[in-house]
């Protein structure tokens, strides 16, 4: 475990890699959307979307690219809704410090009880083979979307499958400090939680969710949701 921090500009990250999930998630769409257009995805029934996020990474700003993972080491952020509402989306900037890289596979992407920082605690819901773009914020859908309170803090854990190379792509963070209790790393050896702060790592993780705040969530683009018998009567008309 070495993780030392390389810093390379952000340029290549104004351009969102959007995967859209099936039942095996990663792999059924890419759609290359600006950042911009992005953001004008559908938030029917008044359901808001909100970023919830420690870090400060933006575009065309500077980020630090965390090389020093080994394989089954996990890197996770831990992150608090500031609403009642689901947990639809999550979302890791991936970066290499040369850029190009080939896609690389995860062993898993976790959103996790809060735990007793730095350990998370149990799995809300498990994203099995994330495949991330060098140089994309990369976003994933939950399959089950996590119901989560105004206030509550949650886990989001990246592991790693295999070692990233020297030079990326990895996870990264931000260069204007490591706040505490909000970041923390699986590390091999010893097999244990650390605050990532207390490893030395300088910044926040650039891993973050969608929760989407204020009304509940339609499974489906009709505006009907999942078991939403409401929208139905028994009473003849
Ligand atoms: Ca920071």
């Amino acid at each position: 475990m070495n993780h030392r921090s390389l810093s390379r500009d952000l340029e290549r990250t104004t351009c969102v890699s959007r995967r859209l999930l099936g039942n095996t998630w990663g792999i059924l769409g890419l759609m290359g959307l600006c950042w911009a257009g992005a953001l004008g995805w559908a938030s029917p029934l008044g359901a808001q979307p909100t970023v919830v996020q420690n870090d400060s990474i933006v575009d065309f700003g500077t980020a630090a690219v965390q090389a020093g993972f080994v394989a089954g080491e996990i890197g996770a952020a831990w992150l608090t809704s500031p609403c009642d509402g689901t947990i639809t989306h999550v979302r890791i900037i991936w970066l290499s410090f040369t850029g190009g890289a080939l896609d690389t596979i995860g062993e898993w992407v976790r959103i996790m009880e809060a735990g007793t920082f730095p350990t998370p605690g149990a799995v809300l819901a498990d994203l099995p083979g994330p495949v991330l773009s060098d140089g994309f914020e990369n976003e994933f859908a939950v399959p089950q979307p996590v119901a989560v309170a105004q206030d509550e803090t949650f886990a989001v854990g990246f592991k790693f499958l295999e070692s990233p190379p020297a030079v990326g792509p990895s996870l990264v963070t931000d260069t204007d400090g490591c706040q505490a209790g909000r970041n923390g790393i699986f590390a091999i050896p010893p097999s244990a939680w650390f605050s990532s702060c207390l490893l030395g790592v300088s910044g926040d993780f650039g891993i973050r969710a969608v929760v989407s705040c204020g009304g509940p969530v339609p499974f489906f683009e009709d505006g009907f949701e999942s078991g939403d018998t409401s929208a139905w009567t028994a009473t003849t008309p």
